[in-house]
């Protein structure tokens, strides 16, 4: 029953978006397997690990991944067999080195990233062990961390910026579940809200088609006219704001910086930074925020340090583009006080490896962590039973709508049952 790896398999196949992406097949010699898909973003920080994209015009639009596929099959394939597959660090450390750069831009943070993860999928089958506790296994050599709990849900119903079809500058209105809310508890509120939402946006004739994440994406004048309407829904649910049923908030902001400022159509002109940070403040005081996610650019430090200075005690401010699940730019975001929380995607940084070290790291400095999706998805569902092996605060998966998103729902809805059965 050797854990050697006896071969891994790339193919291209589709995301949510109609996008090619990566999918890897991990087979360690004993015949246990793996398989792992790569997701992928919109609203792509600059700090992220690179996602090789073929650049083609001739297949589907330049965003083939053939080469990342190429590079799994006979670059990163070759080099791995016969190694332990139980051995994650080795794997990801070897694949590392063997790219060389910096940010994975040599063989593609989508290549290296599906054979990690279709590994560990595979030493979990091997062990015939529930994927989530061969990831806490890991976890629990950088800091142990016993599984009490299941994450709290976080669920964007209103999808705008790059995510949406309407013209909202910010990209996700979410409503948050009370953490004391078991889990299957919080995903049918939130289910429940996202219908009503519907009801409303069709009582008024306002456009109900849905964004990328598979919340609504309406025209409106305003973005706080999203709140506005999210408002409407818990008030006519059985839930009582600020109790039961909280709102959160990814502004996206690196994506409508501005020369001098940020512009938003709530404001007839454009916002300075430090204006900017003042409306965000009053944003704050007007919705309770719980979550609020990217308030600023990526790049504005100052206006992070002044924001989690002001209000980082009340509202998780959570970096998501500031770090980009990367150790140096967390280490940065700590020592600068920038942010109460942090958003942990795989792909941002390439390995599981890394991505672990990342959340070890943001634990211990005492942040928050949400593990999330990106916006476009497949129904690999990895990345539910990785919320919960590393028991993040919170997970982030999208609308409760839609297949890839429900899928992870769904994973976790097992989990549940299996760990904590009522
Ligand atoms: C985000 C993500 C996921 P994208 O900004 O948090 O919601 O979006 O995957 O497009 O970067
Ligand atoms: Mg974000």
């Amino acid at each position: 029953m050797s854990t050697n790896i006896y071969a891994i398999i790339a193919r291209e196949i589709l995301d949510s978006r109609g996008n090619p992406t990566v999918e890897t097949m991990v087979v360690f010699e004993s015949g246990y397997r793996g398989i792992a898909a790569v997701p992928a973003g919109a609203s792509i920080g600059t700090y992220e690990a690179v996602e090789l994209r073929d650049k083609d015009d001739k297949r589907y639009r330049g965003m083939g991944v053939l080469k990342a596929v190429n590079n799994v099959n006979t670059v990163i394939g070759p080099k791995l067999r016969g190694m332990d597959g139980l051995n994650q660090g080795v794997i990801d450390t070897t694949m590392i080195q063997l790219d060389g750069t910096p940010n994975k831009a040599k063989l593609g943070a989508n290549a290296i990233l599906s054979v990690s993860l279709a590994t560990a999928a595979a030493a979990s089958a091997q062990q015939r062990a529930p994927l989530y506790n061969y990831l806490n296994a890991l976890f629990n050599t950088l800091l142990p961390t016993p599984i009490k709990r299941m994450p709290t849900p976080t669920l964007n119903l209103i999808n705008g910026g790059k995510h949406g079809a309407g013209n909202l500058d910010f990209q996700e209105f979410h409503v948050v579940p009370a953490t004391n809310k078991s889990y299957h508890v919080g995903l049918q509120m939130g289910v429940e809200l996202d219908h009503i939402l519907n009801d409303i946006l069709v009582y008024r004739n306002a456009v109900h088609s849905v964004g990328d994440e598979g919340g609504f994406a309406p025209n409106l004048f305003t973005n706080s006219e999203a709140f506005g309407l999210i408002m409407d829904a818990i008030k006519q649910s059985p839930y009582t704001f600020g109790v039961d049923i909280f709102l959160g908030l990814d502004v996206a902001a690196s994506h409508f910086k501005t020369q001098g400022g940020y512009r938003i159509k709530d404001k007839p002109q454009e916002l300075s930074p430090k204006d900017f940070v003042k409306y965000l403040i009053e944003l704050n005081r007007q919705y309770r925020l719980l979550l609020l996610e990217d308030p600023l650019d990526e790049d504005d430090w100052e206006g992070w340090r002044e924001l989690t200075a002001q209000i980082g005690k009340d509202v998780l401010v959570i970096a998501d583009d500031l770090v980009a699940t990367n150790a140096a730019r967390l280490d940065q975001a700590i020592a600068q006080k920038a942010c109460s929380a942090v958003l942990l995607k795989p792909n941002q940084i390439g390995t599981l490896s890394e991505y672990l070290q990342v959340v070890a790291k943001a634990k211990k400095a005492g942040l928050a962590t949400i593990v999330s999706h990106r916006s476009a998805e497949t129904n690999d569902t990895f990345i539910a039973d990785l919320g919960v092996a590393v028991q993040a605060d919170y997970v982030k998966f999208g609308a409760p709508v839609r297949g890839e998103r429900v899928a992870k729902y769904n994973r976790l809805l097992q989990i549940e049952a299996e760990l904590f059965p009522q």
